[in-house]
């Protein structure tokens, strides 16, 4: 997919990835809160085209931060592919962070957990998961079916990749960029299917896969974008890996 990108990133220790499909609501005050984090970070802001003012807000905080990079690609493209060029784009940096966050642009996942995931990753791993369904993780404010929805999704998840792993479907994670380094080229996913993709990528590796508890909340602000299209394509990929291993 070809995209348009504004901005630059610099020589920050650590990268953050945010997917964004109308979040306008949200954007300016998740980039003014990470900013404000005692790290080092550069923002790396994947926009589909939003029709609502995402792309304009994320200009606007460009004029007040650094190391702020938006790319916008032509269409709604899926969160996996948002996030697999968001990883091609930092590891394309003369210098690439050596961590990189991906997280919801819907203050789902909270900024200030960030230092934690990082001083887990600190100690040497391939991937950090910000948990929900460790000890000490939790979710709040989702709809009961909303719940029923992810723990499925969860446990079609640990049967593929293994039982060891709590939550294989978070997308609060901190990737090492060793391990992104030698992943990136056989990465596939459309969708929310990445997050199993990349457990797998890496316990075939022997990069080792760590949990940090987290308490997930609903967005307050703006719609989810799971649609049926989505929840399809996460079906019919763990479908085609527990029937025929494939799919990695
Ligand atoms: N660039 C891009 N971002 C997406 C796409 N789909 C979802 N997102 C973003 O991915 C994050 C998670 O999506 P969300 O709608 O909150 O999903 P939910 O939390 O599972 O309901 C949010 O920051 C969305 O804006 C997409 O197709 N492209
Ligand atoms: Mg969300």
């Amino acid at each position: 997919m070809s995209y348009q990108l504004t901005g630059s990133l610099g020589n920050a220790e650590v990268g953050v990835i945010l997917p964004t499909y109308r979040e306008a609501e949200n954007i300016a005050k998740l980039i003014d809160e990470i900013k404000n984090l005692p790290l080092d970070t550069s923002i790396l802001v994947i926009d589909d085209s939003s029709p609502d003012a995402t792309s304009e807000n994320v200009r606007n905080m460009q004029k007040k931060y650094g190391n702020i990079l938006l790319c916008i690609r032509p269409r709604k493209g899926g969160l996996g592919t948002a996030i697999t060029d968001g990883f091609k784009i930092f590891l394309s940096l003369k210098n690439p962070p050596k961590h990189v966050i991906a997280m919801d642009a819907d203050y789902s996942h909270n900024p200030q957990a960030i230092p934690q995931l990082l001083s887990e990753a600190r100690g040497g791993c391939g991937i950090v998961i910000g948990s929900r369904y460790c000890r000490g993780g939790g979710t709040s404010g989702w709809p009961f079916t909303r719940k029923i929805i992810s723990r499925v999704a969860n446990l079609v998840a640990k049967s593929i990749v293994g039982f060891k792993t709590h939550d294989c479907t978070s997308g609060f994670r901190c990737y090492s960029t060793e391990f992104l380094k030698v992943t990136v080229g056989g990465l596939h996913s459309q969708t929310y299917e990445i997050q199993i993709e990349t457990v797998r990528q890496a316990l075939s590796r022997g990069f080792s896969v760590k949990e940090t508890p987290i308490l997930f909340s609903n967005r307050k602000r703006g719609k989810s974008k799971l649609s049926l299209t989505e929840v399809w394509s996460y079906v019919s990929y763990t479908l085609k890996t527990l029937l025929h291993g494939s799919g990695m």
